[in-house]
């Protein structure tokens, strides 16, 4: 492989962090989309603050079957906040301040599930739609 061409390659991968870094709905090239077994994923960032998730705790919706990347951020400072879905994902997740975790899904059949703190709710509690036609 020539200078000019690994130049291209490292070029290649700087420009795909950079995509991966900024949008919600992530943009993600084509090598990598055929790693996930040829589905996008989509990637959503909540942040709990203020005995919230995100600006009062928001719907989330996805279509069934849709593969979602769920970021949660703890930036209430001195607060162990935690996130479970029940229904997609029981597991009991804690996120201590200043952490965050990452929770990867496969959306479930049309339905309205919800995210919640078990510590915190019915204050950080927040519903998930799954709708084909949104
Ligand atoms: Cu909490």
């Amino acid at each position: 492989m020539s200078l000019k061409m690994k130049r291209r390659l490292i070029g290649g991968v700087g420009m795909t962090v950079i995509l991966t870094l900024f949008g919600a709905v992530v943009v993600v090239p084509i090598w990598s989309q055929s790693a996930v077994a040829g589905k996008e994923i989509r990637e959503i960032v909540l942040e709990a603050r203020d005995l919230a998730f995100g600006d009062a705790n928001p719907t989330l919706s996805f279509k069934p079957g849709e593969r979602v990347r769920l970021i949660v951020r703890n930036t209430d400072i001195g607060v162990l906040h935690s996130i479970r879905l029940p229904g997609i994902d029981d597991t009991v997740r804690h996120i201590p301040w200043n952490e965050e975790i990452t929770i990867e899904f496969t959306a479930p059949e049309e339905g309205v599930f919800e995210y919640i703190c078990p510590q915190h709710a019915p204050k950080m509690q927040g519903r998930i739609r799954i709708e084909e036609a949104l």
